[in-house]
């Protein structure tokens, strides 16, 4: 039945000329996601050579060269993903997986895209940032008709440039995003000596709205998301970026939620070398140690990774280092909540209060939860508790990998005397400042012992 669609809607295009040099192909074939693990894609074996892009928790849409055109399937439709191993989420994306597959190709390449519908109602793809015709823009309604249920539309067009680019619905728009339909675009430039880097890692901000116990998001939502995500995914399951020490390292990051993402990267600086728009010229590159991903934009950065160690990289809103929380809980920190407790334990025996010292209790607490949802607060360390969720991952940079493992290596063991730890000795007298006036701290005279 699938078959016959997509050879129907395939002589449809036909006779409106747009695909008459391949009508005696098939369509190529649409591979399915099978996993919510990194999948580390092969060297292209034809085209263009380039070095291919890490998608965390994702994988690249194996292409195939009709003549001079690389050709990819890209089918929209209903999927289960696996925001963490605790949640599964039934969403909308592309080939088996949200986010769907990232498309790879090279600069000056000529792209033919065949996307088939199969979801309930019509939509399109736009390819955002990328130079094309007009009518491939991909906007329902204003570039082409919308894609209908069980139709393939193909889209054709020129890379005319290489950067960091993404693919989305651009019909019902806030219902297919808020479903997870979404993906990247990686345009390799041409001269593979141009920019090289060893590692090359890919994510996409997304968000949900899911309840502690349902698999469909709330499509509603404007802002007040409860799960923050790289690549549909969340911590503590968004595999680390595993680096070699001495790697020229790249990372891209795209921002489809409602909101401004600021990421943080700890142990290094680094220097901002790519929007959306294109690469930052060498002059105009700035360090920063945090970047901010405004909504409907991408970033690229890059550094040299020198330092070994187990790095946190994440989103520097506190709160979307968290799973689902309820945003309505009162503050309770220096309450007493021994009258209350005793109360609700004539109703629910079970009751246990929390909050009154802070909340880092819920990182080690194994509370039970409702099916289908991952701890606000969780994920283990080889020191205890993280007691984060949501936008945050580990890069783990060691010298003992080979140059395309990207294993988990474990936990960095940091060498002796390079790693904080309780003090033993005597205390000394703690200095308090009472003074709201600003103290001017004297300049140390010559006669300060050096
Ligand atoms: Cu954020």
């Amino acid at each position: 039945m699938y078959r016959r669609q997509i050879l129907g809607a395939g002589a449809s295009l036909i006779a409106t000329g747009a695909w008459a040099q391949t009508s005696n192909q098939q369509i190529p074939e649409a591979p399915l996601a099978v996993s919510s693990h990194t999948q580390v894609p092969p060297r292209p074996n034809q085209g263009r050579d380039y070095n291919p892009v890490v998608t965390l928790n994702g994988w690249s849409l194996p292409f195939r060269m009709n003549g001079n055109v690389k050709e990819f399937h890209l089918i929209a439709e209903p999927v289960e993903r696996e925001l963490s191993e605790d949640t599964v989420a039934r969403l909308w994306g592309y080939n088996g997986s949200s986010i769907g597959p990232t498309i790879e190709a090279v600069e000056g390449d000529r792209v033919r895209i065949f996307v088939t519908n199969r979801l309930p109602e019509h939509t399109s793809v736009h390819w955002h940032g990328l130079i094309l015709p007009s009518g491939m823009d991909g906007v329902s309604g204003l570039s082409h008709p919308g894609i209908p249920p069980g139709k393939t539309f193909v889209y054709e067009f020129d890379l005319t440039k290489s950067g960091t680019f993404m693919y989305h619905p651009h019909a019902d728009e806030m219902v297919q995003m808020a479903m997870g339909m979404m993906g990247l675009f990686i345009v390799h430039p041409r001269d593979p000596a141009f920019m090289p880097v060893d590692r090359d890692f890919a994510f996409l901000l997304n968000a949900f709205d899911l309840n502690p116990g349902a698999s469909v998001p709330r499509i509603m939502t404007m802002t007040d998301f409860n799960l923050w995500c790289w690549n549909s995914r969340m911590f503590p399951d968004i595999d680390p970026l595993v680096v070699r020490q001495g790697d020229r390292v790249r990372v891209r990051v795209g921002n489809l939620t409602m909101t401004n993402h600021p990421i943080h990267m700890h142990g290094y600086d680094f220097e901002v070398t790519g929007t959306d728009g294109g690469w930052v010229r060498p002059g105009a590159r700035w360090p920063e140690v945090s970047i901010d991903i405004p909504v409907g934009a991408m970033r690229a950065y890059e550094f040299d990774a020198i330092h070994p160690g187990d790095w946190a990289i994440h989103c520097h809103k506190s709160h979307h280092t968290m799973n689902a929380m309820g945003h309505d809980i009162p503050t309770l920190i220096g309450a007493d909540q021994s009258r209350a407790t005793s109360l609700i334990r004539r109703h629910q025996r079970s009751f246990m209060p929390m909050g009154s010292d802070g909340m880092a209790e819920m990182g080690e607490m194994e509370m039970p939860l409702p099916a289908n949802t991952t701890p606000m607060m969780t994920g283990w360390g080889p020191h205890g508790p993280i007691e984060m969720g949501g936008m945050f991952s580990v890069v783990k940079v060691r010298p003992d990998i080979a140059p395309d493992d990207y294993a988990d290596p474990g936990w960095y063991e940091n060498p002796p005397g390079t790693q904080a730890a309780e003090w033993t000795g005597d205390m000394p007298d703690v200095t308090r400042n009472t003074d709201p006036r600003t103290t001017f701290t004297p300049r140390p005279t010559r006669a300060t012992n050096l």
